[in-house]
């Protein structure tokens, strides 16, 4: 029997969001058996921010129920705060014995971090609290768990000077002051654009000494921006729909921009839109997590870190594809966050396409999912929710905004 046909028990921290919920599904329908811990947080800042899905995402409940009927598989959930109720987690953990834990439980918005001191300081307490309790309660139940951690490539941050991003580590040659050559590999230097790619900086460094002190086994993902909205199992009902952000702090740019077209609002290009990005379709995140599950690293091994996109794309070049395919006009707009107007991106990502990755790309996907959902929901848009409203500096006061 291979590592891939084993069945494993998974938690799933996080499974009510864009990317943990479609995961959850696809773990299940793979024969894992799932359990999904989330104090639905997500749904809690939409009441806050008065904003909501495009998609009609059904409650927790719901969802969990149409899953049994569809598929006859049980996902269990446990409603729990993984970064402030430690000692019912340690418990869960302690009960379930989980053979791999997927750690998607991060305030994810880099705009929504950047509002107020106040979201400041909740996203560095929700998510370093909650990465430092999670690694925390595998040593201390004494299970041998493989946790694999959802990261963003934007702890690299994107000016590269020509260099190709590795996977997480960088070969360095220092000649010391007697003329010696030493070569390391360190952590690539992170250089993160918001507090909350901030934290996904931190989480690196709490990976790397559990890793040395403990010798957990983990597993981190350095993910593009995500665009799309359904996978395989999200298609099977629509109450299994996932979610489509598209406000100014929780919409992605792509998926923005989908959904901009097919109401007929100007497309909001930041600044020149010279900035460029890595990109992944949401299929393919939830078959990386399928990869990353069945190709563990063994004991003693450093943290395994693995870039998780397909493309790279300037903004602008989005915005001009979205355009042609729909007629919709282009509207440049203030950039309200700070970050380079323009760069060049080079990804390594080798690792996953020689686990067996075949990219989906923009051209197989962007027309369908005009169609299929940014117009199939557009009436449920609330068109005042579309700016970007979250500025990087006091100061800066983005006009058209
Ligand atoms: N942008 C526009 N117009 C818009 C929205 C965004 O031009 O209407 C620009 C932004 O200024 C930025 C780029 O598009 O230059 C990407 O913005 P984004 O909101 O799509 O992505 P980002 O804030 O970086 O965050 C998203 C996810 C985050 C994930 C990250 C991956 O929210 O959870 O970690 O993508 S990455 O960007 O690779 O770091």
């Amino acid at each position: 029997m291979t590592n891939m046909d084993v069945h494993k028990k998974i938690i799933v921290f996080g499974g009510d969001g864009f990317c943990g919920w479609p995961t959850s599904l696809h773990l299940s329908s793979l024969g894992h058996e799932v359990i999904i811990i989330d104090n639905l947080s997500r749904r809690r800042i939409d009441e806050e921010c008065q904003t909501n899905s495009l998609t009609p995402i059904q409650s927790m409940e719901n969802r969990l129920e149409a899953w049994k009927e569809v598929s006859g598989k049980h996902i269990q959930h446990y409603l729990l705060n993984v970064a402030e109720d430690y000692d019912d987690l340690l418990n869960v953990i302690v009960e379930e014995k989980p053979d791999v834990m997927i750690h998607f439980a991060e305030q994810r918005s880099a705009p929504y971090s950047m509002k107020s001191s106040r979201l400041k300081r909740y996203t560095v307490n929700n998510n370093i609290n909650a990465t430092h309790n999670i690694l925390s309660a595998i040593v201390e139940s004494g299970l041998d768990i493989h946790l694999i951690h959802l990261g963003t490539m934007g702890v690299y941050g994107y000016g590269t000077a020509g260099i190709p991003i590795p996977e997480g580590y960088l070969d360095i040659e220092v000649v010391t002051e007697a003329g010696d050559r030493v070569q390391q590999q360190i952590l690539y230097p992170t250089h993160p654009g918001s507090i909350y790619h901030m934290t996904k900086s931190q989480d690196q460094l709490l990976f790397a000494f559990y890793n040395k002190n403990d010798k957990l086994r983990i597993t981190d993902l350095h993910q593009g921006i995500v665009w799309g909205t359904h996978t395989r199992e999200t298609q099977l009902d629509e109450r299994l729909i996932n979610r489509f952000d598209y406000d100014g702090d929780y919409g992605t740019v792509l998926n923005r921009f989908l959904m901009q077209a097919a109401i007929g609002h100007p497309i909001t290009v930041h600044g020149t839109g010279g900035q460029t990005r890595a990109f992944i379709h949401i299929q393919d995140t939830v078959r990386c997590i399928q990869l990353a599950v069945e190709h563990p690293p063994a004991t003693g091994d450093r943290v395994l870190i693995m870039n998780q996109m397909t493309e790279t794309h300037r903004v602008i070049d989005l915005a001009e594809i979205v355009s042609r395919l729909t007629g919709t006009e282009i509207a440049f707009v203030p950039n309200p966050r700070q970050e380079a107007a323009e760069n060049d991106l080079h990804v390594e990502n080798g690792l996953f396409l020689s686990k067996g990755l075949v990219p989906i790309t923009l051209n197989e996907g962007l027309l369908s999912e005009i169609t299929e959902i940014a117009k199939k929901y557009a009436n449920r848009a609330d068109h005042s929710k579309i700016p970007a409203m979250s500025t990087w500096t006091k100061q800066q006061k983005p006009g058209l905004l």
